[in-house]
């Protein structure tokens, strides 16, 4: 719980987990997230942040909100507006990690284009593809939290710094 850097335990292929301050737990395999209300994004270059570099261009995803799925686990409310402290760490099944804060997900226009995805073009993402993928589609360079084998979100409240 103390360290961040967790490498998502290899639960089932294609399966993600919401973990850590919630106050439901969830596992999700990808053909679950059908039930719940749908996004379709628009189409996007894919480009590295670190290099500029062009990866491709990606077709329209559809898939849930990451705001749906936390909602769905619960926020913490142990202590009046924790959940503002809380951070969202995204970890990929290799242990590549990129974090999401409450207030950008739940109170600017960022977090209405984060997506987990099990749609592209309209046809139904697989393990070759690197489902489930995370992305954030207002980000201006995409491929950093474009998450491939999304393997876990975990809910951390920081504590108040003096
Ligand atoms: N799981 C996972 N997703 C990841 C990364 C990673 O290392 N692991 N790297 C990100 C970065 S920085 C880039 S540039 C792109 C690279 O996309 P590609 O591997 O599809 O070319 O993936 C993004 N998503
Ligand atoms: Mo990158």
């Amino acid at each position: 719980m103390d360290n961040v850097n967790v490498i998502a335990a290899p639960a089932v292929d294609g399966a993600f987990v919401l973990s850590g301050r919630f106050q439901r737990p969830l596992s999700f395999r990808l053909e679950q997230l059908r039930r719940f209300e749908s996004v379709m994004a628009t189409p996007f270059d894919l480009r590295c942040y670190t290099t500029n570099r062009f990866i491709r261009t990606v077709d329209a995803y559809r898939g849930v909100r990451l705001t749906t799925l936390i909602t769905e686990a619960g926020l913490p409310n142990d202590v009046p507006g924790e959940f503002k402290r809380t951070v969202f760490v995204a970890v990929g099944g290799d242990g590549y990690i990129v974090t999401f804060s409450w207030h950008e997900l739940f109170n600017t226009p960022v977090g209405e284009n984060v997506l987990v995805a099990y749609e592209c073009g309209g046809r139904m993402l697989d393990a070759q593809d690197g489902a489930p993928i995370l992305f954030s589609g207002s980000d201006i360079l995409p491929a950093p939290r474009h998450v491939k084998r999304l393997a876990r979100i975990e809910a951390r409240v920081l504590a108040p710094l003096a």
